[in-house]
């Protein structure tokens, strides 16, 4: 009996473990608990209102339970089997109206909300996001300014953002746990969800559908900045800025930057491809590929071997062999990439 109670105990003290790293899931700028744009406020309440109804079956019921089990409990001098009762009317009407009415009570104001979520703002109404999800990377493109940018995602507050999801490759799905989502980015296919965010700050964002072996790598930025600031920073990124007065070193890199075609996947002010992440602001990125932070020493290793930091990502695919890189071109290319601000200093 004590053996039995002691083991209890020892699984009851996991519990404050369990509370722990579940609350660890809420820090503020991940939290569908914690919103930051009218959408993700308005799931919030359709959240709290299902768990509201659900608690309310859930606390009747168990009642009822103990309630019958008590009341019927077998008493002391009783012998056989009880009365035995087939059908009743009452209560199977009973038991069939409530959770019918149950559902149309949790029905109504999620079909509300879903059509209200599914507005379209037209080009003179919201700025125009197109998002591509790609393996394991996400593209930004604003058609009205004319500029792309890789992994972080400006945007000004208290105005609406009308995106368009789309994929390069596999499902993809654009969540931004603080401000609403998600929304699977199809290829070939071009899925519409407006969001506003009424607060400054930056915002972490998740590719929410598998979609490969670095999935679960592939984060973005969502960096919320007020409309002044928003205004030049895409003034910045509209001139297509290319470093000025580069260091000896960084103009090392440069010169390595193109000559390695590095420059065939990813753009740097005008010039470049588009395989890869547009690198016009890469210095600015509080990031490296999204997961590790944007260090000289990350930029290098990243550089040297990007599949042990993201496995199964694109960048060098189909080159072989993979260049080899001396620990002198990886100081310069970092210097290069280090110099590419656009709106921090
Ligand atoms: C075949 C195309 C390709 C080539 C060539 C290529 N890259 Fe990449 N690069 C990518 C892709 C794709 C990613 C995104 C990887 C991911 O996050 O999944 C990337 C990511 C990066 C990043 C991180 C960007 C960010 O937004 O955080 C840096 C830095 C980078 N590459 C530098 C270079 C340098 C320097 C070279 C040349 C030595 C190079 N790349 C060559 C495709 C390429
Ligand atoms: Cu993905």
């Amino acid at each position: 009996m004590f053996k039995k109670w002691r083991s209890r105990w020892r699984l009851g003290a996991l519990l404050p473990l369990m509370i722990w790293l579940m609350t660890g899931c809420s820090q503020e700028n991940l939290s569908t608990l914690i919103p930051a744009g009218p959408v993700a406020r308005e799931q919030l309440w359709l959240m709290k209102f299902s768990l509201g109804v659900m608690l309310i079956v859930f606390v009747v019921v168990i009642a009822v339970f103990f309630y019958v089990l008590v009341k019927y409990r077998k008493r002391k001098g009783q012998t056989g089997i009880p009365e035995q009762v087939e059908g009743n009317h009452t209560l199977e009407i009973i038991w069939t109206v409530i959770p019918f009415i149950m559902l149309f009570v949790l029905a109504i104001p999620t079909i509300m909300y879903t059509f209200k979520f599914e507005k379209v703002y037209s080009a003179s109404e919201a700025i125009q996001v197109k998002v591509t999800g790609h393996q394991f990377w996400w593209e930004f493109e604003y058609p009205q300014y004319g500029f792309t940018t890789g992994q972080d995602l400006y945007i000004p507050k208290g105005k609406q953002i009308q995106f368009e999801l789309t994929s390069k490759d596999v499902i993809h799905s654009f969540w931004v746990p603080a401000i609403g989502g998600k929304r699977d980015n199809n290829p070939g296919l071009i899925n519409k969800m407006t969001l506003l965010a009424e607060k400054e700050g930056v915002f972490k964002g998740k590719c929410a559908e598998l979609c490969g072996p670095s999935h679960a790598l592939m984060d973005f930025k969502v960096i919320v900045l007020d409309e002044n600031d928003f205004n030049t920073w895409s003034q910045k990124m509209r001139a297509k800025p290319e470093p000025m007065d580069l260091s000896p070193l960084a103009a090392k890199g440069k010169e390595l930057f193109t000559k390695n075609s590095c420059i065939s996947c990813h753009a740097v002010g005008g010039n470049g491809g588009v395989l890869g992440p547009n690198l016009t602001n890469f210095a600015d990125r509080e990031m490296v590929a999204s997961i590790r932070k944007n260090t000289t020493e990350n930029v290098k290793a990243w550089i040297k071997d990007p599949n042990s930091i993201k496995p199964g990502n694109t960048m060098f695919k189909g080159y072989s062999p993979y260049p080899n890189f001396s620990d002198d071109d990886l100081d310069a290319l970092a210097a290069y990439l280090e110099s590419l601000h656009v709106y921090k200093k």
